[in-house]
């Protein structure tokens, strides 16, 4: 067999091929392969093995990783990648110590974003979201979730799914949607926001006739939807057909962990200011802990999410940027892995389980995303970096050397030395 490119010279390649989504105690079992080579064929990944046994495999082009690490196409499972306008002004007020659920309470956050967003056209949100997912490409990052959300009427959640669905078709990036009509209280649904929830949720039928999304979320916070609220919304979507996620205990500790547990949501994210009861909840279930703590540094909060006990536990946890123009501004996930070393304290195996196959899990990619194994899409990155330690450690820079989607090279750094 002739396979269309070998990569050899792998100085360590993380297959991330544990059964997923990987809990407890078994994100830190990490398989590591030395002196590895990994060749590619028709978009997939064809076989892989030690260098020394590839020279005799056949392939149009063989590329030499070096000794540099080479791992899955990292999966973000958490973003608002669609919205018009920034919110670069909020970080006066935010330091002047103006928090970020009274900013919302003055009309600004979220809802300034919203204002924005409806007078954006499909063209304008279509490039603006496009350039951020170029970006998240240079990252090493190929399969990411896009919540809606900066709509809050039908008109504008659809025109962002619809954005979603365009770019998935166009860009090397394979794009999840999640319907996230109930992110916030619009103006005109102040006084009521069960009408709201209703009117978002009469949006269900037409979404999932035109696939527009996998996934409905809610923000269960203060200020925002309460856990009944929530329960009622979710269980309405679980009716027609949607995996549910939930923003939960991310500014105030409501107990929207426990709502995702018990209901059965796919994930339950943030989790920064999650209960001891919330913790136990989320270990003892089958609902995946997505962690965002780029928000608790952003948000300059000292509260961090309890990863540590979570997985401890027995829980599966995802690592995400929650990428979005307020409350965690940045595309790299590196950093964030940087972030969840420090903060989180998770070793640089959990980290890797993390941002791989347990995001894929998150996002019910778990067949298509996260893992390289005979068979699985080529979605694959090498880092120049000498080993999986090396990324964490070497924080805020993009160590991205080369990214493959589907077996094709989609993004080089640029060599001036
Ligand atoms: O635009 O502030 N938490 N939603 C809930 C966000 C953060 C995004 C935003
Ligand atoms: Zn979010």
């Amino acid at each position: 067999m002739k396979y269309d490119a070998l990569i050899i010279n792998i100085g360590e390649l993380l297959p991330m091929d544990q059964a997923g989504p990987v809990k407890g105690a078994a994100m830190n079992r990490l398989k590591v392969i030395t002196d590895a080579a990994l060749a590619i064929k028709e978009g997939k990944v064809a076989w892989i093995g030690k260098t020394k046994d590839a020279v005799s495999l056949d392939a149009e082009k063989t590329i030499d990783a070096e000794n540099k690490l080479v791992t899955p196409g990292l999966v973000e499972a958490h973003t608002h990648l669609v919205f018009g306008g920034s919110r670069e002004k909020e970080m006066a007020l935010k330091q002047q110590g103006v928090d970020y659920l009274e900013i919302l309470k003055q009309g600004g956050g979220i809802l300034s974003t919203v204002r924005a967003t409806r007078e954006a056209a499909f063209e304008e949100l279509y490039d603006k979201a496009c350039f951020h997912l170029d970006r998240m490409l240079m990252y090493g990052m190929t399969t990411v979730e896009a919540k809606s959300g900066y709509g809050l009427n039908r008109d504008t959640e659809l025109k962002q799914l619809e954005v979603v669905k365009a770019l998935n078709e166009k860009h090397p990036i394979d794009l999840v949607s999640t319907f996230l009509g109930a992110h916030a209280i619009p103006p005109e649904y102040k006084d009521d926001p069960q009408a709201f929830l209703e009117e978002m949720q009469s949006l269900f039928p037409k979404i999932k006739e035109k696939r527009l999304a996998e996934f409905v979320d809610i923000f269960t916070e203060t200020g925002v939807f309460t856990v009944e609220q929530s329960r009622g919304f979710l269980l309405a979507a679980q009716d027609a057909g949607f995996q549910v996620k939930i923003h939960a205990d991310e500014i105030d500790t409501l107990g929207g962990t426990e709502l995702a547990a018990e209901i059965g949501a796919i994930s339950a994210e943030h989790l920064a200011v999650t209960s001891d009861e919330g913790v136990k909840q989320l270990a003892a279930s089958d609902t995946i802990g997505v962690i965002l703590p780029g928000t608790s540094f952003y948000l300059g909060k000292d509260t961090y999410a309890r990863a540590r006990e979570m997985i401890d536990g027995g829980a599966a946890i995802a690592v995400s940027t929650d990428f979005n123009p307020g409350s965690s501004v940045t595309e790299n996930l590196q950093l964030i892995m940087s972030i969840a070393a420090l903060k989180l304290k998770l070793s640089p195996a959990e980290i890797w389980h993390a941002v791989t196959v347990n995001a894929a899990h998150a996002i019910n990619r778990g067949d298509a995303a996260g893992t390289l194994a005979i068979g699985r899409n080529a979605d694959v990155v090498i880092w120049d970096a000498p080993n999986h330690l090396y990324i964490p450690y070497h924080f805020g820079v993009n160590h991205v050397n080369t990214v493959f989607k589907n077996g094709k090279i989609v993004f080089e750094r640029q060599r001036i030395c």
